[in-house]
């Protein structure tokens, strides 16, 4: 009996990987938890990958004179370090402000950079350089919070999942 499987299945090699492959795929999107059938194959899953420890993110933060630029505007609410990196020739920092809560870091000489690792709830926080001057020369940016993902619901989307 064993053998006539086994010859079977290696007759259908071809097509039976196919089918596997699909099926694997059906099973991931399903959420169910596999018995790593799957084994990380090439496909592309639609939801977001979390790489290495989950609910760190890292943002980047470049400061230059006198711009800010962020490599992420829309964060969902979770930790995140941003990595704060002073490019200009001035000395410049980092400070995000909102829904209740202010972090910055030190100031930075040209060159220099730093982690930032922040708590972010839903809601708009302002980004800017705290030195004297710059935020109205223009390094000064926003970033929003959870304001995508939820259109209707209103409070119950955020409370379940700590994602
Ligand atoms: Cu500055």
């Amino acid at each position: 009996m064993a053998t006539t499987l086994m010859k079977f299945a290696r007759r259908n090699v071809g097509p039976g990987l196919a089918a596997g492959a699909l099926a694997g795929i059906l099973v991931a999107c399903g959420g169910g938890n596999g018995y790593g059938g799957g084994g990380g194959g090439g496909s592309s899953p639609p939801a977001p990958a979390q790489n290495g420890k989950p609910g760190t993110t890292q943002v980047d933060v470049k400061l230059v004179d006198f711009k800010m630029e962020l490599s992420q505007h829309t964060l969902k609410a979770g930790t995140y370090t941003f990595a704060v990196k002073n490019d200009g020739s001035h000395t410049h920092a980092m400070e995000i402000q909102g829904s209740g809560t202010e972090h910055k870091t030190r100031t930075l000489s040209p060159g220099e950079s730093a982690n930032l690792t922040v708590s972010l709830k839903d809601g708009t926080y302002q980004v800017y350089c705290p030195v004297d001057g710059h935020k109205d020369l223009g390094m000064k940016t926003s970033l929003t919070v959870g304001g995508t993902a939820s259109t209707g619901g209103g409070t119950s989307t955020t409370n379940g999942n700590g994602y």
